[in-house]
Parts: structure tokens; C-alpha cells; sequence
């Protein structure tokens, strides 16, 4: 029987992954942990561990004791945090990952799940429909990071048959939970903005065109891709993924149509250098083809869910 821990679970993509996860498995098969004290009210109807990933010892520990077979890794910083606090970025950024691999590596774990991102691209890389092998010269300690942590990723599938799974996602838009300090947060933040103030300023100019994804199509695409069959895995770096492609003017009129007083001004900040590395558009074939990936959700779609759903309530400034 699966025993899941998820590891980073308060967060964004984790908030939303346990509860995915609890609703396939059962309650008591998934464990959330994170660093964070107090477990997050949205996932508090199962099991919670406060667990530091970067203390290897009490996270071998856990997993051998509880007889955890599968781990989802999503602890980290994000490309803007990491840009501010590099030396750390790399260490929770790679230490983390290698307690895991090592746990796998020794036979005491099944299936890893580790997210990458479209940040493993730099200026380099052709930013239209991005192919999955392409030109990778990442420019952000974050891109840096994930792109290590691909490699290793692969290196520990190839030498020592480790079953590690990972996506290269997106920006991820939900409204369950804040995004944690990424260069594409905007594209959450602004729906919080133009329902409370009816007005945003936007930190990316007006045309900084990224590929984005709507949460429940990635937390579907995660699950589809750890329950596909070993033998239709042909990538353990990270697969390319695609959801929707927007700018901040494209979004904002999309938003005018529903709120037609929202008002957006651009303010562009030290994360506009980080998105003007990153593609514009993404081609996931390899997802396509391997795993049979779909996705669901259009701009349009998460346009009205967003401002149907977001709660104001939860912004801090
Ligand atoms: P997040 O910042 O919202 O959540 C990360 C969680 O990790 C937080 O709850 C934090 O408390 C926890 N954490 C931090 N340090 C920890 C530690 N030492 N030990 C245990 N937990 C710790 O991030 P997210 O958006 O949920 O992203 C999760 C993963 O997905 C990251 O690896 C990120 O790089 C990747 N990713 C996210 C996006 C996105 O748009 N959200 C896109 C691409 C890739
Ligand atoms: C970020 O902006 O840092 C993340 C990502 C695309 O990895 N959302």
C-alpha cells in the first residue's frame, strides 16, 4: 500500500496536491509536512509533520519509520526569493532533493516526484514553442538550480534506477492559496487587486508574454504523469508542459470585460529581467505522446474562475 509524504505541502502547489492526493489514496495515506509550525487550515482533515528538509537526518528518519514508499518534493524558493537570498536558494533548492534521491537510491522509497520549471530556459533558448531539448543556459539562481536538479534527477533514473517523475511547470494560477515569490505571482495577484481595489499595478510591462497553467490542470497533469507506466517514461529530467500563454495586457483586458472599471499600470521591477529570460510559449509533445497529457483550462476559463473565487481577505498588503 502507498504510503505519500508530500514535503513543502503549505504552499501553493502543495495545499492544492494533498488534498488531490488524500481524495484518490485515503486520508491517513497522505502525510503533509512542511517547515511551517502550524499546518495550513485547508489540509488540516489529515495527517500533518512539521519537517525541515534541510535537517537529513530527522526526514531519513520519517520516511524509514512511517514506511513511506512515495515523496513529492516541492520545498523551495522561487525564481524572485531566490534572486534575493541566493546562497540559501541553492542550498534548500538542492540539498533537499538529494536527501530524497539518496533515500530512493538505498531502496527505502518507490516513486519521487521533484517539479521543475520553465526557469531551466535562459535568454538563449528559442522562446517560442520551446522544444523539450533546446538550448538551456538559465540566467536566475532559481533556473540554475532547477536545471541541476534535472540533471541530477536523470543521473540517479540512469545509474541507479531511481523512479524519479518530474514536470516543468509553469506559472501556476490558483486562488486557494498565495503564490510563494515567483516572477510569474502576478498573474495571481492581479485577480485579488482587481476585485478589491479595482486596480493593479503590475511589477512585468505590458507585453512580457509567459506560458501559465491553471492549478487543476497541473495537479492533474502530476498524477496522470506518477501513475503512467515506467515504460512510457522516456524523459527523467522534467517534461515540458503547456497550458495557456498570456501578457499582463492581454490578461487585463480579459479582466475589463467582467470588471469594466479595472485599471492596470506596469511598474516593471528586477523580476521583468527574469521574465524576459524565460519562453513565451511552450511545446509538450513528449507529455503529449508519453503520458497522454491534455490540458483543460483556457485563458478565458481561468479568467472567470479566478475573479469568481478569490477571497481578498487573504492578501497581506
Ligand atoms: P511555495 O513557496 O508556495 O511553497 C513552498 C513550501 O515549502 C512552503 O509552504 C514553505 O513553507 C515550504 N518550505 C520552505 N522551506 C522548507 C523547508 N526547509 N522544509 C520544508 N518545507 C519548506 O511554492 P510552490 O509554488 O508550491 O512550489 C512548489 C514547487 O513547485 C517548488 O519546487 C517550485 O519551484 C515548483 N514550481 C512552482 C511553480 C508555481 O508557479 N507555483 C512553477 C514552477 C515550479
Ligand atoms: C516562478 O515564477 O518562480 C515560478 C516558476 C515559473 O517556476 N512560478
Amino acid at each position: 500500500m502507498k504510503k505519500i509524504l508530500v514535503i513543502g505541502a503549505g504552499g501553493q502547489i502543495g495545499s492544492e496536491l494533498v488534498i488531490a492526493l488524500r481524495n484518490k489514496f485515503s486520508k491517513e495515506q497522505v502525510i503533509a509536512s512542511d517547515v511551517k509550525e502550524i499546518c495550513p487550515d485547508i489540509i488540516q482533515d489529515g495527517p500533518y509533520q512539521q519537517l525541515d528538509i534541510l535537517n537529513r537526518e530527522a526526514v531519513r528518519e520519517f520516511v524509514i519509520s512511517n514506511n513511506i514508499t512515495d515523496v513529492y518534493l516541492l520545498a523551495a524558493l522561487l525564481s524572485a526569493t531566490a534572486e534575493k537570498h541566493p546562497d540559501f536558494a541553492w542550498k534548500l533548492n538542492m540539498e533537499g532533493l538529494f536527501t530524497i534521491l539518496d533515500l530512493a537510491k538505498e531502496g527505502h522509497l518507490k516513486q519521487i516526484f521533484w517539479p521543475s520549471s520553465i526557469a531551466v530556459f535562459g535568454p538563449t533558448t528559442p522562446n517560442v514553442n520551446t522544444p523539450q531539448y533546446t538550448i538551456m543556459e538559465p540566467s536566475t539562481v532559481y533556473g540554475i538550480s532547477k536545471q541541476a536538479g534535472e540533471r541530477w534527477c536523470e543521473y540517479y533514473n540512469n545509474k541507479f534506477n531511481v523512479d524519479v517523475r518530474s514536470i516543468r511547470y509553469p506559472g501556476l494560477i490558483s486562488y486557494t492559496s498565495l503564490p510563494g515569490g515567483g516572477t510569474t505571482d502576478y498573474a495571481v495577484d492581479i485577480f485579488y487587486k482587481a476585485k478589491r481595489d479595482g486596480k493593479f499595478d503590475c511589477f512585468l510591462s505590458e507585453n512580457t508574454e509567459l506560458p501559465m497553467m491553471y492549478m487543476a490542470d497541473a495537479i492533474r497533469a502530476t498524477i496522470e504523469l506518477m501513475e503512467a507506466p515506467s515504460e512510457n517514461i522516456t524523459i527523467r529530467s522534467a517534461y515540458n508542459l503547456s497550458g495557456c500563454s498570456f501578457t499582463p495586457k492581454g490578461l487585463a483586458a480579459k479582466i475589463k470585460k467582467i470588471i469594466p472599471a479595472f485599471e492596470i499600470t506596469y511598474t516593471p521591477d528586477f523580476r521583468q529581467q527574469i521574465a524576459d529570460s524565460w519562453p513565451k510559449s511552450i511545446d509538450d509533445s513528449f507529455a503529449r505522446k508519453d503520458w497522454n497529457w491534455e490540458e483543460e483550462f483556457t485563458t478565458d476559463k481561468i479568467v472567470e474562475i479566478m475573479l469568481n473565487n478569490v477571497n481578498p481577505a487573504l492578501l497581506t498588503t
